[in-house]
């Protein structure tokens, strides 16, 4: 019997590949480019496990091609809307990654707001012994207000560990959230204005493109500290470092950059920023459930016309044959 045959175009979790064996045929290619598969090998791909980009011309390439695995809960790099009018199912991997983003969240917030990586750094460097007590933070989470720009899986999982934290919570979606304690502001200008901690977990989307710009910056004001683990698509990084370097904000933690892994120089150069390089999901564990997922999602599909987690804007079933 002829087993699905699935493309890997680019660097996967060899997790992936490794259990993608037991049940497919697998094709391996450099990078999700077209002019890597020859035509006649093209006809025969059934599925598609990626890792970031999958664009229009690949899927134009794949005549097939019935479903895309794609590893991540966020799935800006594939063109979804190409794989939606060819019936093209594309599935993420949301739900299994929320807690360990959610934990990445608070530990970069107080990074940020308590300098703990510069307080280790002054320790390391002997500066106990020779300089005494490392200067005390001139920020605290203490009796701030904590506002969460996109309060889905990730952002509710964000909302309960600061509750124990005892912060006030209110949040920035399109649509309020129902059966939620929370305060809605129905503009993000709005939730600046009414808190000190931005948290921001939305999709890069062309509706968020930039939308933490000067004047959300200015709402947050000097005392603000903003947070983002979403995407760094979301922020307009040279106000952002004009407000930090002007005090328009307080400080700043960043997972996520605009053109990772490139940071701009003028956030490198600032004091009051914690920056990490885009781990809020990486830990084993983790990124072990993730592969899992991308695989499940292919072998729930090829033996049960169903995906496990299909992205809404394709919720195909399979056509038997
Ligand atoms: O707007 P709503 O009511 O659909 O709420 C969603 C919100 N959101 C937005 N909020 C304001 N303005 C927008 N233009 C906008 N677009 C979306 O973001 C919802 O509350 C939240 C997204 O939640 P989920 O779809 O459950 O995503 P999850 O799993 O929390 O992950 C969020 C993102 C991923 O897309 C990756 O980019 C990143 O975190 O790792």
């Amino acid at each position: 019997m002829n087993r699905p045959r699935i493309l890997i175009p680019g660097i996967i979790r060899e997790r992936v590949v490794e259990r993608l064996k037991d049940a497919f045929d697998i094709v391996r290619i450099d990078s999700a480019d077209p002019a890597l598969v020859a035509r006649s090998e093209a006809a025969a791909v059934s599925g598609v496990a990626v890792s970031g980009r999958l664009d229009a011309a690949m899927i134009a390439h794949l005549p097939a091609l019935e479903i895309i695995s794609s590893f991540g809960v966020g799935y800006d790099g594939v063109d979804v809307s190409a794989a939606a009018e060819r019936g093209i199912v594309v599935t993420n991997t949301p739900d299994v990654l929320n807690d360990e983003v959610a934990d990445t969240a608070i530990g970069l917030l107080l990074n940020t707001v308590r300098r703990l990586p510069q307080a280790e750094t002054w320790l390391r460097q002997g500066r106990w012994q020779r300089d005494g007590a490392f200067p005390l933070s001139r920020l605290s989470l203490r009796g701030r207000k904590a506002g969460i720009y996109g309060l889905g899986r990730i952002g509710m999982a964000i909302a309960r560990r600061l509750e124990g934290f005892g912060l006030d919570i209110a949040y920035h979606t399109r649509q309020p959230r129902e059966g939620v304690p929370y305060t809605y502001h129905s503009s993000l200008t709005a939730l600046a204005q009414a808190v000190d901690i931005l948290i921001a977990i939305v999709p890069k989307t062309p509706e968020t493109h930039r939308t933490i710009n000067a004047d959300v910056l200015k709402a947050l004001g000097s005392n603000g500290v903003l947070i983002n683990v979403g995407r760094g698509w979301t922020v307009d990084e040279a106000a952002l470092v004009a407000a930090l370097k002007n005090g328009v904000i307080a400080a700043a933690g960043l997972d996520v950059f605009y053109d990772e892994p490139n940071v701009p120089d003028g956030l490198l150069d600032l004091p009051n920023v914690s920056l990490l390089p885009h781990v809020a999901s990486a830990s084993v564990a983790t990124r072990d459930a993730m592969a899992d997922l991308v695989v499940d999602n292919l072998i729930a599909w090829f033996d049960r016309g169903q995906a496990l987690t299909p992205v809404p804007e394709t919720p195909f079933t399979r056509k038997s044959g």
